[in-house]
């Protein structure tokens, strides 16, 4: 890997990771609709608009691998979602094909998985039950990808990225949180490692109370350096700030279960 794309370059998520990815690849290309904060010396920005597929290409031209962070990070309304999510990931993987790039990683979400309630343990085998319009376009990214792998020979890594960020805000976030360095680990294993054909991973760090089977990651060199337990207290007390959600406390996918919801709990989800 030279030459890396990342999408999504200005968001949350990439602003976390860039710096750790530094040195990693001699170049880190960054994509995004306006330039992020602060282009290190390895990095260089390209505009592009994931609905715009032109764009994308020009983008995607001489890359060795993508990390595909681009698109709307939550619950948006369907044509958000539709142009974000859906015509803006077909766009980069076609593109990425038309280009020759050998390997995707593409941030998909716990939200795919988010009407599983929070007593099971899941592997990354079990049916898509997305929580939400962004749920579905995750769930519809893992699919392209895999078409994308078995067609055209694209090596294809999804990760079902929980929440990232520093510490876990809250109880659910116990259960799910991925810390920068962790994520870091995942993407390079979908960018480097030699088995890589397609797979899904959990992304989540090594917590205690995760409801996630991650064996597959672990099969392929993954080695979580964080778990959420070191900030249990911490989180247990923003939780006691939050107002209660009697549906979403029941699901994985929490407050995005619960927005919207019309149908009866005790039906609903697995
Ligand atoms: C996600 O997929 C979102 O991108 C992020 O903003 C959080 O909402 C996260 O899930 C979560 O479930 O906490």
């Amino acid at each position: 890997m030279r030459r890396v794309l990342m999408t999504g370059a200005a968001g949350g998520v990439a602003g976390m990771i860039r710096p750790l990815l530094a040195g990693i690849y001699p170049e880190l290309v960054l994509s995004d609709l306006r330039a992020p904060a602060g282009l290190g010396a390895t990095e260089r920005f390209v505009p592009a608009d994931l609905t715009d597929a032109a764009a994308v290409e020009a983008a995607v031209a001489g890359i060795d691998g993508i990390i595909h962070l681009g698109g709307h990070s939550v619950e948006g309304s369907w044509d958000t979602i539709l142009q974000a999510n859906i015509i803006g990931c077909y766009n980069l993987f076609e593109a990425a094909r038309k280009a020759g790039v050998k390997r995707v990683v593409f941030a998909s979400s716990n939200h795919a998985i988010g009407f599983y309630r929070r007593r099971r343990r899941i592997g990354t085998d079990v049916t898509v039950r997305p929580d939400s319009r962004y749920g579905v376009s995750k769930a519809f990214g893992e699919a392209l990808g895999a078409l994308y792998a078995d067609k055209h020979g694209m090596r294809v890594t999804c990760l079902r990225i929980g929440n990232v960020g520093d510490r876990p805000l809250d109880r659910r976030r116990l259960s799910i949180w991925l810390s920068p360095r962790d994520l870091v680990q995942l993407v390079r294993i979908g960018l480097e490692h030699p088995d890589i054909r397609f797979e899904i991973m959990y992304g989540v760090s090594g917590n205690a109370v995760g409801w996630w089977d991650n064996d597959r990651a672990f099969q392929l060199g993954y080695r979580p350096e964080d778990r959420s337990e070191d900030h249990r207290e911490q989180a247990l007390a923003a939780q006691a700030k939050l107002p209660p959600d009697p549906i979403g406390d029941v699901f994985q996918g929490g407050t995005f279960c619960s927005a919207e919801f019309t149908a009866d709990p005790d039906r609903a989800g697995r």
